[in-house]
């Protein structure tokens, strides 16, 4: 069996997704900008908090993740993780307040030693979990354009997220997960939840773009480790997990100022992935219309005109969740990520 088809992600309202009650949930993220309703309980899955205003109607969106399997959950360190089929998820949180102790002032800020502990509690749950290989992580950094320490907060990210993985004999270039890493409410903990399979990806660059893991240095001093998207599976099971992706080419940011056109080039870079992902796993099925998408949008004003561009590229009734965050760079206003393939469809939000 492969391990493609059995994986489901669905966009839905709290209300909707009726999340206890339902069979073969492996994880889920709620996103809301200030308290969490409906994930106020306690649920029997991972379930990520993630500090992010949703734009639209719904106060709260939740990201739902299933597999038709038996599943069986745990915690290990700060991380809680379900395992189902071939798949674990994992969701953990840092607040960066709890961090700072008494005595001598460190020469490193608070997230950096967050991003660490958080960094070395997944490495160390994948451990324990007998080592299934990273395919997915998201990651949600409060004030991440902020400098504090003489470094913006998304480059301190990127220090400690490095040197936790070589300390931690991980890869920091090539095999590296589809990732994204976007901003949250000021104050809320950072926040990491990831995907794992016993099968190893496809990890696939973006012919248009330098690899992330190779930016030159004036993007910080540790370059950012994630692949621009991972396949996983082969020929019409094959799953597609598009990383954050933006209005960049070569390394650097185009259309500063002009959102629509930043909507335009991100969605010419998610084709390139998407023919270099067919081309590689032999699913000819992976098209734009397949996908279901998430968009980060610096300012909501900006919506209606990111909006017009990608329902034009992809149609109404895609799966789209749009989401208010802060990007890693400022001159970025939008940036989107994808899911999907051949072997299942999502339900729309909507
Ligand atoms: C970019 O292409 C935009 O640091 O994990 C996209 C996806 C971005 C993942 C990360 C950052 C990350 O460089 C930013």
């Amino acid at each position: 069996m492969s391990s493609g088809p059995s994986l489901r992600l669905e966009y839905a309202t709290p209300s909707e997704s009726q999340l206890d009650h339902r069979q073969g949930v492996l994880g889920a993220a709620a996103f809301a900008g200030g308290a969490h309703a409906a994930g106020g309980g306690r649920t029997d899955f991972p379930l990520a908090r993630v500090y992010t205003p949703v734009l639209g109607d719904a106060r709260e969106m939740l990201e739902v993740w299933c597999v038709g399997e038996r599943i069986e959950s745990g915690s290990h360190g700060r991380v809680h993780y379900a395992r189902g089929g071939d798949f674990l998820f994992g969701s953990l949180a840092v607040q960066e307040t709890e961090l700072s102790g008494p005595g001598a002032p460190e020469a490193r800020g608070p997230l950096e030693i967050a991003t660490e502990l958080a960094y070395r509690d997944l490495y160390a749950a994948l451990a324990a979990a007998g080592n299934p290989q990273l395919v997915r992580v998201w990651n949600y950094i409060p004030d991440i354009n902020i400098d504090t320490h003489g470094l913006e907060r998304y480059r301190q990210f990127n220090t400690a997220r490095h040197e936790a993985s070589l300390s931690t004999g991980r890869a920091v270039t090539g095999n590296v997960p589809a990732a994204c890493a976007l901003g949250a409410v000021s104050g809320s903990p950072l926040t990491i939840y990831f995907l794992a399979s016993r099968h190893a990806p496809a990890f696939i660059e973006n012919p248009r773009q330098v690899s992330a893991y190779r930016y030159p240095p004036q993007y910080g001093p540790r370059s950012p480790a994630f692949s621009r998207a991972t396949v996983l599976g082969e020929g019409s099971d094959a799953t597609l997990f598009v990383s954050g992706t933006a209005s960049i080419v070569g390394h650097r940011t185009l259309h500063a100022g002009d959102p629509a056109a930043q909507t335009r080039e991100t969605l010419a870079n998610i084709e390139a992935l998407l023919e270099e992902a067919a081309r590689r796993s032999g699913n000819r099925a992976l098209r734009l219309e397949t996908l279901a998408f998430k968009v980060y949008v610096r300012d909501p004003t900006d919506l209606p005109v990111i909006r017009a561009e990608l329902e034009s590229a992809v149609g109404r009734d895609a799966s789209l969740l749009y989401l208010k965050a802060d990007i890693c760079r400022q001159d970025l206003a939008v940036e989107i990520e994808a899911v999907g393939g051949g072997g299942w469809r999502h339900n729309g939000s909507g």
